[in-house]
């Protein structure tokens, strides 16, 4: 099965008003999401790979511990991030905390504040580009993680439950250099804990 852009779950405009501006979300999906759909594609033509789901591809070209990952990898990697970080945001909906989520966090963290302190320390930890990720390990155990480039929780057996883009192209436009600003502002604003609640 090739890989697809799948189209955004809301309106190009929907987050404007939420820190995530139209012309961001026009370069980071129909752009750079496009562009992993693309080469991932073009990378996996006539390989081993093609006709496999993207996380079999994922699990199954990941180098541990390589200084550099294969394209097949990467496309791979990113086109799946990215179709959970469109998921894992919303417009004005869906921003209440489930209970069972703030009672999972609370007993994981120590409060709900605790762990947005250190998933925002995490994204703006990240040397250079990556993700930082909140999620669930084989035990049930909830952490906090970053990740380089396109590397993801399932490269390690882990559950995704809220992943955060922190490759310059998701802030750049509307929060320049300020990385720290736009966690915040995702934390606060964009993640639909709805959709964060429905992968524990
Ligand atoms: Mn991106």
């Amino acid at each position: 099965m090739a890989f697809e852009l799948p189209d955004l779950p809301y309106s190009h405009d929907a987050l404007a008003a939420l820190g995530m501006s139209r012309e961001t979300l026009e370069y980071h999906h129909d752009i750079h999401h496009k562009a992993y759909v693309d080469n991932g594609n073009k990378a996996i033509a006539g390989t081993e790979w093609e006709g496999k789901s993207v996380e079999d591809i994922i699990t199954g070209t990941y180098q541990a511990g390589a200084v550099a990952q294969s394209g097949i990898f990467n496309n791979a990697s990113q086109h799946w991030n990215h179709v959970q970080f469109w998921e894992m945001m919303g417009p004005g909906e869906n921003k209440k905390m489930p209970p069972e989520l703030e009672k999972a966090l609370t007993e994981s963290f120590g409060s709900v504040d605790r762990f947005k302190e250190e998933f925002a320390a995490a994204g703006a930890g990240q040397f250079g580009s990556g993700w930082c990720w909140l999620v669930k390990d084989a035990s049930g155990a909830l952490k906090v993680t970053k990740t380089e480039n396109g590397v993801n929780p399932l490269c390690f057996g882990q559950t995704a439950l809220l992943g955060c883009d922190v490759w310059e192209h998701s802030y750049y436009i509307d929060f320049r250099n300020k990385r720290p600003a736009y966690l915040s502002n995702f934390l606060e604003k964009l993640v639909n804990w709805e959709n964060v609640a429905a992968r524990m």
